[in-house]
């Protein structure tokens, strides 16, 4: 149909759809007739989500990404209730930022399960579907914090940069045209991201630039719109969006 958005109809799965970003993203891609199938732990807030959205164009999975078992459920789900999955967004992440000195190897290790392991579940669950269907494509959700590396922010830059090497390595993989690939790297958005920040003052210091200078989660949500509404043939790579005062 001609002048149609080309993302209305798209069935787009998004984890880490719950708040923030994810959530934005969420939104604005319904709003533009995507289909879209949320994961993520807290289902109340999907659920809360969901009840504002069309019902036609949205389901709910609660989704924990270091399982993956749960993304093979989100992917399974966009399939069984709309037929096919164009995109999944790998947005979930969660920050615990702290220097090394604290030697907090738990907390990085669950840092790694999310940021790391959680899109590897993503890949590993829809590249299947996406080369049976011939298309498909990856948003990831990364950061500027692994293009321009700070102290204290090491090791999750360090699983941010880990996950644009995948994602780099997955596009060479995929240079027969099936699978399309993006990185999309903001800087300080205002979320709820500083929660999961275990040092109280790195966590007060990330909050005040958030509400300082943070962008607005929609700006985010609109550059991966961007990327998704490409032609098949166009593959957008790598997208940073900070706020023009970051340094
Ligand atoms: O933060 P927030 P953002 N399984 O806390 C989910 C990156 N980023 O929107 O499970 C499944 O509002 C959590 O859901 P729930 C950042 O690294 C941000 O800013 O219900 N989901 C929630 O929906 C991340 O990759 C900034 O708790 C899990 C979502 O993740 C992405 O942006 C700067 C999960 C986090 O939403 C979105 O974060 C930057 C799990 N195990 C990069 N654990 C920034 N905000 O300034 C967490 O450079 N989630």
């Amino acid at each position: 149909m001609e002048n149609m958005d080309p993302i209305t109809g798209k069935v787009v799965a998004i984890t880490g759809a719950s708040s923030g970003i994810g959530e934005a993203t969420a939104r604005l891609l319904a709003a533009r007739g995507a289909r879209v199938v949320l994961g993520a732990r807290r289902s109340d807030r999907l659920e809360r989500i969901a009840a504002e959205l069309p019902p036609d164009q949205v389901r709910t999975v609660a989704t924990d990404v270091t399982r993956a078992e749960d993304l093979l459920r989100l992917v399974a789900v966009a399939v069984d209730e709309f037929g096919r999955l164009d995109v999944l967004v790998s947005n979930a992440g969660v920050g615990s930022i702290g220097a090394l000195a604290d030697g907090d190897v738990a907390s990085w290790s669950a840092m790694i399960d999310v940021n790391l392991r959680g899109v590897l579940h993503g890949i590993a669950a829809a590249q299947p579907v996406f080369r049976r269907q011939g298309s498909g494509h990856f948003v990831t959700t990364v950061s500027t914090a692994g293009l321009k590396i700070l102290p204290q922010m090491g090791v999750y830059a360090g699983t941010k940069n880990a996950v644009r090497t995948v994602i780099e390595a997955l596009r060479q993989e995929s240079t027969d045209g099936v699978i399309r690939t993006t990185s999309v790297s903001p800087g300080f958005v205002r979320t709820e991201f500083d929660g999961t920040v275990t040092d109280p003052v790195l966590r007060n210091q990330i909050r005040t630039n958030m509400d300082t200078f943070g962008l607005a989660p929609d700006a985010v949500a609109r550059a991966i719109a961007f990327a998704i509404e490409q032609p098949d043939g166009v593959e957008i790579g790598d997208l940073t969006i900070r706020p023009t005062v970051q340094n």
